[in-house]
């Protein structure tokens, strides 16, 4: 019957509280507990699509989660993995780094362990600019002067645009998208809906990854259009998030 709740599920519809347990974990394959707008999950949602990982999807409805949800992560967070052995793992960039070394198949890390610590480093860097793009939408909302922010985001981009500079590549682990490629960008993939993509205009390098980096199949594959990311974030900012938004 729990299994029946699940299956019937087509159009992975969140599961709030009250919902039954969903059945196990199928053997051969891995469980992402999400929210379809997460930009943190988002993350996890790339990286199994680019290495093409067997997996299925319960998406949490995070202003009423389920009580089975915070047993199996008392964080209440998305992402969060589940393996067939009940194993559970959370914080997007363990969950990335763990299916990147449990699943062999097209690495997203470097092979070098000083290219792979260069590429976290930078990652710590970027999780300081993540809360420009909280802060100018929530600001907007209030009709509050984002001039300011707008001027230390243009600055933290940059500093980004630099970085493709120096080294004279498409990507920021060389010619191919690695690791750090998916990590930051979901919150790129969103600055177009929070009337942002001007923030770009000055830093041609950086502006050109956004433009390859919407040719990625991964990245075409967990996207949203602008329309339903704008009615999601709609909802979000009235208070009362609609997680199955445009479902
Ligand atoms: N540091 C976490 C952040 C994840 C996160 O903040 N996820 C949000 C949704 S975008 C969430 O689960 N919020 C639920 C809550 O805060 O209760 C990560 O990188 O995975």
């Amino acid at each position: 019957m729990i299994f029946l709740v699940h299956s019937l599920n087509h159009r992975n519809l969140s599961f709030l509280s009250g919902s039954a347990v969903p059945g196990p974990v199928a053997k051969g394959s891995i469980r992402l507990y999400s929210m379809r707008f997460c930009p943190f999950a988002q993350r996890a949602r790339l990286v199994l699509n680019a290495k093409g990982i067997k997996h299925d999807i319960i998406n949490i409805n995070l202003k009423d989660k389920p009580e089975w949800f915070l047993v199996k992560n008392p964080l209440g967070l998305v992402p969060t993995l589940e393996t067939p052995a009940g194993e559970v793992i959370y914080e997007s960039p363990i969950t990335c780094e763990y299916l990147d070394e449990v699943y062999p198949e097209k690495k997203l890390f470097p092979s070098s362990p000083y290219a792979k610590a260069q590429q976290k480093m930078m990652l710590e860097q970027f999780s300081k600019v993540i809360p420009y793009f909280y802060k100018i939408p929530a600001a907007q909302n209030k009709g509050e002067d984002v001039s300011g922010l707008k001027s230390e985001l243009k600055e933290k981009f940059a500093n980004l645009n630099e970085e493709l500079v120096n080294k004279k590549s498409k990507f920021f682990g060389g010619n191919s998208i690695t690791m750090i490629d998916y990590m930051m960008w979901p919150f790129f993939e969103r600055l177009e809906v929070f009337d942002l993509k001007h923030c770009l205009d000055e830093t041609a390098e950086l502006k050109k990854w956004t433009e390859c980096m919407a040719e990625d199949p991964a990245v075409k594959a967990t996207r949203h259009s602008v329309d339903t990311y704008k009615g999601f974030y709609k909802t979000y900012s009235e208070g009362n998030a609609d997680y199955d938004f445009g479902l």
